[in-house]
């Protein structure tokens, strides 16, 4: 079948030539930086999304995602050429486009299922304007089986049309990291798995001439899903492993940090390292993608579980080394006001999902504390049920202990000393996120607790 009447080597000078018509659905924070660089690359390309204020700002060249270095540039650069428009009427713009890429989100429910409800809109929405020949391109991190399983027969049977035959359908899931899209997405290798190898040649050439990356070609969408689950599964998993050496080693009086940095000497250890949990739009969820189909087919992936719970246990140990330090100052947490610095789910991101911080927050006014909160990011803004402080200085003002959260960048330059002017005396100070050097916390008169760090000791023991 030639889709697109063209193939793998035509396709880069379709696109020079400005004759490539792209769709994407869902101008997210994957979706809307997929859309620009195709643009960019020269392709005719509609965004559809459901959100109106998400239409009319990319439409007015801006892009909300002001955290992700160079996408406001080729967001606004796309339009003003004319190569970029966003649409909430998504009919013509898949019944014209060669490409229909989904980026719409896969999150999970409360009762830690995979809600793929969006999924299941996009392909009825998809197959009802699909054009015979173009092909359909799954970014969306999904179960290994639901594009084959799920999408395939509502694309086919609100088309009216046959995968492989009048259309392609392929899985090339986003690799890239948030706070550093761009660059990512111009750097990381695509993973490209078709219903045929048509489609899949064809969606690889795409990449590679679009995005300049190289392509890694596999045998099927259902292949392509589990390695992006496989690879951030490992990485959850990993994570995992560091917070579970953590509560161990802060109870022999062992340094998790100092441990981990000394094996990453080794040239297979990949050092992941202990924190406050594990938060953002990916890891908390995707492993329920995969649990979900092991069930189905009676077999439980224990260990990737097993993960899920250590890190979601972190926001309470947190909690924990709260009140130690707390304790070590004669206070409790119950009255004690504490200064909460970093919110996001990572460093140098504006972006709160399923953030570890949020545990940490409630739990620590559930417990009666008076609760500050600064993140960088969000200066002013609401958070919590909280006003985000506008600095360092007004958060921690008389605080009886001060919690970072997040690694944001403008922690690393922190004075403790000046911090602990700002504090109540001899106040706590607990770091979450191995932002501080225990000795300096110390040195600063801080009681001081971290996570993996084994609590107050000289720098000899560092
Ligand atoms: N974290 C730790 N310890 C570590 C590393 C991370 O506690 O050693 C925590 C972070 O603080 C954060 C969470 O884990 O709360 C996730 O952090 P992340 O760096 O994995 O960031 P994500 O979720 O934004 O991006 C991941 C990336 N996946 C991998 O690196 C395998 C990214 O490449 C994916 O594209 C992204 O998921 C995604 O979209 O799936």
């Amino acid at each position: 079948m030639r889709y697109l009447n063209t193939n793998a080597k035509d396709l880069p000078s379709l696109l020079r030539k400005g004759k490539l018509r792209i769709t994407v659905m869902g101008l997210g924070r994957i979706g809307l930086p997929t859309a620009a660089l195709f643009a960019n690359a020269g392709a005719k390309v509609t965004g559809v999304d459901i959100v109106k204020e998400v239409v009319k700002e990319t439409n007015a060249g801006r892009c909300l995602f002001k955290d992700e270095p160079g996408l406001p540039e080729i967001v606004r650069s796309s339009v003003k050429a004319g190569a970029l428009r966003a649409t909430m009427a998504p009919e013509e713009a898949i019944s014209s486009a060669h490409f229909a890429i989904i980026c719409v989100p896969t999150p999970v429910d409360e009762t830690k299922s995979p809600d793929y409800s969006a999924m299941v809109k996009v392909s009825h929405t998809v197959g009802k304007s699909l054009k015979k020949g173009s092909v359909v391109v799954v970014e969306s991190t999904v179960g290994p089986g639901i594009v084959e399983e799920m999408m395939l027969p509502i694309l086919e049977s609100e088309s009216g049309r046959k995968v492989g035959d009048d259309f392609g359908l392929v899985s090339c899931p986003e690799r890239s990291d948030p706070g550093n899209i761009v660059q990512n997405m111009r750097s990381v290798p695509r993973i490209v798995g078709g219903y045929n190898v048509e489609s899949t040649n064809l969606v690889a050439a795409l990449y590679e001439s679009a995005f300049g990356v190289k392509t890694i070609r596999l045998t099927s969408p259902k292949t392509a899903n589990a390695v992006k689950l496989t690879e951030n599964l490992f990485r959850d998993v990993n994570i995992a492993l560091a917070n579970e050496f953590a509560l161990l080693y802060e109870k022999l009086g062992v340094d998790a940090i100092e441990v981990i940095n000394a094996c990453a000497t080794k040239y297979n250890f990949m050092p992941h390292y202990p924190g406050a949990g594990v938060g953002g739009p990916c890891l908390p969820s995707n492993s329920y993608y995969l649990i979900s189909e092991g069930i189905k087919v009676g077999n439980i992936p224990y260990i990737i579980r097993l993960a899920r719970e250590i890190n979601d246990r972190m926001p309470d140990h947190v909690v924990e080394l709260v009140g130690e330090a707390l304790n070590e100052t004669g206070k409790t947490i119950r009255g004690s006001r504490i200064a909460i610095l970093g919110a996001s789910y990572k460093p140098n991101v504006k972006d709160v999902q399923l953030t570890p911080v949020e545990k940490v927050v409630s739990r620590l006014r559930e417990m009666g504390a008076e609760v500050e909160l600064y993140d960088p990011m969000f200066k002013g803004e609401k958070l919590f049920g909280l006003s985000v402080q506008s600095s360092v200085q007004k958060a921690v003002r008389m605080a009886d202990c001060v919690v970072i959260g997040t690694a944001h960048s403008e922690f690393k330059a922190l004075d403790l000393r000046e911090l602990s002017q700002l504090t109540r005396a001899h106040a706590a100070l607990v770091d979450a996120r191995n932002v501080v050097d225990p000795s300096d916390a110390v040195g600063a008169h801080f009681a001081f607790r971290g996570v993996g760090r084994s609590g107050p000791r000289d720098k000899a023991a560092r």
